[in-house]
């Protein structure tokens, strides 16, 4: 199938079979639609001078972005081709109100971001299904703070919008790059997430020997062991750009990984549908789970419903055959209780009324007994262990559980009795079908 096709399918499947609950259960779907409204997205950071916009710069054939040696660029710059019939330069206040395109979140973070945003409309073939994007260099900590919005989670809010982020790096400034992997690695999908970020050192022919790249290289390995948590090191692309990279010098003697790493940069494209349906996998994988902890609740509100059910029936059968009996030795009335009209066979409307006002108040009180003990004491008792409602039995439940267990406890909270009645356990229906029919039919198509 055809990808544009095929994304518009799933965008459709998305909106009318999960959409629904995502609202339902108070959950946001929002960063999901937006990013599968545009085009795929590379994402450059790294710290400043790094060779960001050089490397940006060497992939269209233009100086389309500004450079230089001190931090150049303090602006998020994305540029595409949007058609020649479309303004060359787009400013952030007109992007964040666009509805079409996946900025909008970008409000919240106030008019100092989106005076440092920009789109750059370029006539560039490849570029038109495709949008790379140009961030400020990471500064030191302490200037970190002058922006004016909160740096790092901007940077998280890109991150998790494309399909792939270079993370650039200098020989000068290997150390730096910890703070920046932690701002959008706890954004990015925990099963793949790896996948999308590829590292970069950049402006190796600026090292004067071997050795130098050696530390430096030893520095940034050390610093990305610490980050992942891992021995095995990912793969860092070692480059320079050609064009204005020492040549003399570099040409035998260093490595050189650009071509490599173009071509990764030109593959992105591809890459998009498969994260599409990894960011729906974990979307509804966290919807799954709070559904199923509410589930869990109102099934253990019924069972403590049908528990006050047989205790309330119980007495009410026995106050309706010999209340009237109890209340006769008490009060002489009725003068005739029902087991004795019964029993001389002359049994009359008169004799039910008061077995039924018994049994009728009986199970009234039963009523309001589970809604103001039962129920409230089981939601507590719940409250007190909510993970109890699901099975954690692997990390990646464990995982699951930890992210969502504060809005499944905030859902909870607003549950009254009658909710036990509420049929989520065909909501989870749905949502096990979409993953184990839907999804999993997509995932094969695009292998196909
Ligand atoms: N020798 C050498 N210089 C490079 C290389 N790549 C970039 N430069 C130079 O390094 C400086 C910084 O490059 P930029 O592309 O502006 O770096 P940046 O990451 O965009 O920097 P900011 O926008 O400030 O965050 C420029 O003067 C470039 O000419 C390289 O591979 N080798
Ligand atoms: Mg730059």
């Amino acid at each position: 199938m055809h990808a544009g096709k095929l994304q518009a399918d799933i965008q459709n499947k998305v909106s009318k079979k999960i959409a629904p609950l995502f609202s339902k259960y108070n959950l946001d779907l929002s960063s999901l639609e937006s990013g599968m409204k545009w085009k795929p997205i590379v994402l450059i950071i790294g710290n400043y001078s790094s060779g960001k916009s050089t490397l940006i710069n060497e992939i269209i054939g233009t100086n389309i972005q500004r450079t230089g040696q001190a931090p150049t660029d303090d602006a998020f710059t994305v540029i595409t081709s949007e058609g020649t019939d479309k303004p060359e330069e787009v400013p952030g206040s007109t992007l964040i109100n666009d509805e079409n395109l996946p900025f909008v979140k970008f409000k919240k973070y106030g008019e100092k971001l989106t005076s440092h945003l920009i789109l750059k409309n370029i006539d560039f073939e490849m570029f038109e299904n495709m949008a790379i994007i140009d961030s400020p260099g990471m500064l030191d900590a302490t200037t970190e703070k002058d922006r004016g919005y909160d740096y790092m989670e901007v940077l998280g809010e890109f991150a998790k919008m494309a399909d792939l982020i270079v993370l650039m790096f200098d020989p000068h400034k290997a150390g730096t790059i910890k703070e920046t992997y932690a701002a959008i690695r706890n954004t990015l999908p925990e099963k793949s997430g790896e996948d999308r970020i590829i590292f970069v050192m950049s402006r190796i022919d600026e090292c004067d020997n071997i050795s130098d790249l050696v530390r430096s290289y030893g520095t940034l390995c050390w610093n990305m062991s610490q980050m992942t948590g891992r021995k095995d090191i990912p793969h860092i692309y070692l480059t320079y750009s050609p064009n204005v990279g020492n040549s003399q010098k570099v040409e035998d003697l260093w490595p050189q990984e650009r071509k490599e790493l173009m071509e990764k940069i030109y593959a992105a494209p591809s890459l998009r549908l498969n994260h599409i349906l990894e960011d729906i996998d974990r979307q509804v994988n966290e919807l799954q789970i709070v559904c199923e902890a509410v589930t869990e609740f109102t099934t253990r509100g019924r069972k403590l419903f049908m528990d006050f059910g047989k205790i309330t029936a119980g007495l009410g059968i026995g106050l309706f055959c010999f209340g009237d009996v109890i209340s006769n030795s008490i009060t002489s009335l009725p003068s005739q209780t029902l087991i004795s009209a019964i029993r001389s066979g002359d049994i009359s409307v008169g004799n039910l009324v008061l077995p039924t006002i018994f049994l009728v108040a009986t199970l009234t009180l039963g009523v309001l007994a589970f809604n103001n003990f039962g129920f409230k004491k089981l939601k507590k008792k719940t409250l007190a262990d909510s993970s109890k409602l699901v099975s954690l039995d692997t990390e990646y439940r464990r995982n699951l559980w930890t992210k969502m267990s504060a809005t499944t406890v905030s859902i909870l909270q607003k549950t009254n009795a009658r909710d036990i009645w509420h049929p989520h356990a065909g909501s989870l229906l749905k949502i096990q079908r979409f993953l184990e029919n839907d999804l999993k039919k997509y995932y094969e198509k695009l292998r196909s």
